[in-house]
Formats: C-alpha cells, sequence, structure tokens
C-alpha cells in the first residue's frame, strides 16, 4: 500500500505494539478520528480538564524522563532531560521548534506520521509546550514534499478550531500558537541551528555549538527542537505513564521506533516496533531479503550510519546501545538493506556524491574534503584507482571527522571508513583488476 507521498505505508498488522501507527488505515488522519483513538486526551488530562488534578510543568517533564525516550532525529540524546535544560523563568519569547526536515537518505518515516497522524505531532508539541513553558513554535516541514505540507496546515486549523491551539487552550490559562514553516528542500538545514537559521530566513548554514539552542534558539532566544517522532510519542507516554513506555523498550531505550526499511527486501516500508527487537525479525517484517539473494551488508541508521557485514548485524537488537556497541549508530532508523549483488564502491561513490552536494561551503574540511572523498572513490569504482587510495581516503576522511562546525563532515566521512573497514578487500580488487568483484547487478 502507498501512501499520497509515494512512501510505502504499511498499515495492517505488520508493526509490533503499535504506538504512532496504532489504529491507522490510511484514510483517518482527521480530528474527530484522533480523538476517537484516543487523542488529545493526554492534553486534557495535564490540563486537568476531564476530572483530577492536572499535572505540572515539573510532572510532564518527570514522565518523559522516566520514559527514557531518546531523540529520534538521528543523535539520540535524552528527550526529558533535554526539555529540562529550557530556563523557566527566562523573562522573555522563547520557543518551540518540530524538525520535519527528513533529508537523510532512507528515511521515510516524519513524513509518514505528518500525513496519516497529524494531531499526534499536534498533540505532542503542544504538551512539550505546557511542560516548558512556550507559547510559540513552529513545525518545520521539509520542502519537497508538499501534500505533507498541506496535510499538516490542514491538521493545524482543526486543532486551532477546536480549541486544542491557540489562546487560552481549552480554557486552561495556558496559550500555545503553532505554525507550520515549508522549507526549501536542503539537507542541511535538517541541522538543527540550520534550520534556525532558515526558519529566521537566512541562508541555512549551521551555526557553532555551544551556545546549543536551549539558552540561544531562534531569533537567539531559548528554543527546544525534536524530532516529529520524539513529539509524536509524547501523548502515549502522558497517556500510559513513562515507566510504562520503558517497559515496552529496554533499558535506556524506552518505546517503539519506526525503522523505515528499503533496499534489496520484499516488503520496503516503514515499521513500527519496540526498541531492542531483533534484527532478525525486523528483516522477516519487510519480507527477508529479496527471492534468492543472501544478506551482505545493512546500513542500520541512515546513510550518516556506517556499514555493517550480515554476520555482524544478525547479531544486534534494534536499539541505541546495540548498534553503537556493532561500531555503527541507530540514527534515524533508516534501514538500508544491500544483497550479494551489491558492490560497496559503488555504493559509496553514490552516498559520496550526495554529501559532497549537500556540504553546505562553510568549512574547508568539509567543503573541500567531500569533493576529494568522492574524486577518489569515482576513480575507483571506474578502474582508475591506484594502490594508494585507500591510505589516502581513510587519511582524508580522518581529517574531515572532529574538524567542521556541524555533524555533515563526519556523516561525509564515517560510511567511508565504514565500508573500508568491512570490505576492503572489494577497493583492493577494483583497484588491482579495475573492474568489480561482484558478479552482475540486477
Ligand atoms: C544543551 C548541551 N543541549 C546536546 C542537544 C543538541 C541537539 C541534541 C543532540 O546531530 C545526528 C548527527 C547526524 N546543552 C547539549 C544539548 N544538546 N548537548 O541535544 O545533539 P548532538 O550534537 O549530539 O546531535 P545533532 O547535531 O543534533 C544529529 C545524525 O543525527 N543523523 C542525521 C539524521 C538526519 C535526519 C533527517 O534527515 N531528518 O534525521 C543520522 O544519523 O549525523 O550525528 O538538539 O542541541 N550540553
Ligand atoms: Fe557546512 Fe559541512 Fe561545515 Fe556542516 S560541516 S557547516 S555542512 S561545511
Amino acid at each position: 500500500q502507498f501512501s499520497a507521498t509515494g512512501v510505502q505505508t504499511c498499515f495492517h498488522g505488520r508493526h509490533i505494539q503499535p504506538q504512532i501507527y496504532a489504529g491507522l488505515d490510511g484514510t483517518n488522519w482527521r480530528l474527530k478520528d484522533y480523538e476517537a483513538r484516543g487523542g488529545y486526551q493526554a492534553l486534557r488530562r495535564i490540563l486537568g480538564k476531564d476530572g483530577g488534578d492536572g499535572l505540572t510543568p515539573d510532572q510532564v517533564i518527570a514522565e518523559v524522563k522516566a520514559s527514557a525516550l531518546r531523540g529520534r532525529g538521528g543523535a539520540g540524546f535524552p528527550t526529558g532531560l533535554k526539555w529540562s535544560f529550557m530556563p523557566r523563568q527566562f523573562p522573555g519569547q522563547k520557543y518551540l521548534v518540530c524538525n520535519s526536515d527528513e533529508g537523510e537518505p532512507g528515511t521515510c518515516k516524519d513524513r509518514d506520521i505528518l500525513m496519516h497522524n497529524p494531531h499526534i505531532v499536534i498533540e505532542g508539541m503542544a504538551i512539550a509546550a505546557y511542560a516548558m513553558g512556550i507559547s510559540v513554535g513552529y513545525n518545520y516541514i521539509h520542502g519537497e514534499i508538499f501534500q505533507v505540507y498541506e496535510r499538516f496546515e490542514a491538521a493545524l486549523e482543526e486543532a486551532r478550531a477546536a480549541g486544542y491551539l491557540g489562546h487560552n487552550i481549552l480554557g486552561s490559562g495556558f496559550s500555545f500558537q503553532l505554525h507550520a514553516h515549508h522549507g526549501f528542500g536542503a539537507y542541511i538545514c535538517g541541522e538543527e541551528t540550520a534550520l534556525l537559521e532558515s526558519l529566521e530566513g537566512k541562508k541555512g548554514q549551521p551555526r557553532f555549538k555551544p551556545p546549543f539552542p536551549a539558552s540561544f534558539g531562534l531569533y537567539g532566544k531559548p528554543t527546544t527542537i525534536n524530532n516529529t517522532e520524539t513529539f509524536a510519542a509524547v501523548p502515549w507516554i502522558i497517556r500510559n505513564g513513562g515507566q510504562a513506555y520503558l517497559e515496552v523498550g529496554k533499558p535506556n531505550n524506552g518505546g517503539t521506533k519506526i525503522f523505515s526499511v528499503s533496499g534489496d527486501v520484499e516488503r520496503p516500508g516503514n515499521y513500527e516496533i519496540p526498541l531492542g527487537t531483533p534484527f532478525a525479525k525486523l528483516l522477516e517484517l519487510a519480507g527477508g531479503v529479496r527471492a534468492g539473494r543472501q544478506l551482505k551488508a545493512v546500513i542500520p541508521g541512515g546513510s550518516s550510519a556506517p556499514v555493517l557485514p550480515a554476520s555482524i548485524m544478525m547479531d544486534c537488537t534494534m536499539d541505541y546501545d546495540s548498534i553503537a556497541k556493532a561500531g555503527s549508530m541507530l540514527g534515524s532508523g533508516a534501514v538500508i538493506v544491500m544483497d550479494d549483488t551489491r558492490c560497496m564502491v559503488k555504493s559509496l561513490q553514490r552516498l559520496s556524491y550526495f554529501y559532497m552536494h549537500e556540504s553546505c561551503g562553510q568549512c574547508t574540511p568539509c567543503r573541500e574534503g567531500t569533493g576529494w572523498l568522492w574524486r577518489v572513490v569515482d576513480r575507483i569504482e571506474n578502474g582508475q584507482g591506484r594502490p594508494s587510495d585507500l591510505d589516502l581516503l581513510d587519511n582524508v576522511a580522518e581529517n574531515i571527522m572532529g574538524r567542521t562546525i556541524c555533524a555533515l563532515g563526519d556523516a561525509a566521512a564515517m560510511p567511508v571508513r565504514g565500508m573500508i573497514k568491512h570490505f576492503r578487500h572489494e577497493f583492493v580488487h577494483h583497484v588491482e583488476h579495475k573492474t568489480c568483484m561482484v558478479p552482475a547487478y540486477v
């Protein structure tokens, strides 16, 4: 089943204990449908609307901390801790921002949430705003997905009309104005400080950190930025309690996570499963490796994550700690599956081109280094590689890492090092024989 965005979406039974996808059928995105699934009950609860005393902002943050919810955009930073950084008594304007600038190659979950369950993000943001005493928020939506932007705007209109957003929400005295902002499609605008620059109307280029957005964010004011899926997790946590959320996952990795499985599987798509689920189970949900082929390698967390060979991947569980221990990262949860027809040199050539193209050009190691990486990989792929090229690649990657303003430099370097670490023999073969050792592409 394909959604309007072209993303393959699973609505029937191929999730495990779903929280965000629960009850979705591809058509029921409207407010009345969301309310029928228990939507906005969490917001009503904290505001003391359905009996009960409500929750204080501190109690809301305590629940999110107890849940062990970690940021779903890539870094896996603890959400409750991030919320507690927000200065409570700050006298001026503070901002809340949702990062829906989904651009990581392989990742297609945030657009799916916004398309099919937009109110869960609105409710999550309203709860976050209440917890941190914020009255204005923005959802920055990737520029190339027009229907998603229109869908979210339509949901905002419904929420405003029902009194879930705006001035004096449900008569509680709490006010929160939420706006959508349509980006222009640059990958770098998914980096949080580049996103803020772009939101301010400037060129989307990252700022130095620190200061972090928590102290110097949008228009220089304290700002909290979370990923779309992170906000979408919050209503469930408030309805069921942080401890219950934690127990769905595993220690330090609470709840479920949506994995965008692409590549050489029978059923590519978005799958929501508890963190800590074995990779083999996720592969099974996605229909297994496509017919007649063997699993060769997996990029477990979007193109910025180092590749892992099948032998390591099959022993992993899908959570932040297990994947980090295996030498990669869970990232945004984009699982790119490669079978035995895939050439690692060709794959790296394409990845390197992407990072060269998307570098914003601000800092020399990234601007020059990403081009250098691509040119060397490109000549190896095209039969013009030199024996010294593997060491050169490693040297360039090493000189980029840790020497740039934002994580894009590291994101370009890490896949190179991962590919050479695990598949060095393929690069050597290309250099020595001027051709590929993988028999044929299918
Ligand atoms: C206050 C401190 N705040 C950290 C905040 C910080 C940010 C969050 C995580 O990179 C990764 C990257 C990509 N006081 C703080 C603090 N914070 N220390 O915590 O920070 P950080 O620096 O660890 O990560 P980051 O710069 O946000 C994100 C990887 O994600 N990635 C990219 C995915 C792209 C998408 C997409 O297209 N939508 O998700 C994929 O793996 O490589 O490593 O908020 O402010 N002391
Ligand atoms: Fe721009 Fe690359 Fe520097 Fe990030 S690392 S600021 S993308 S040049």
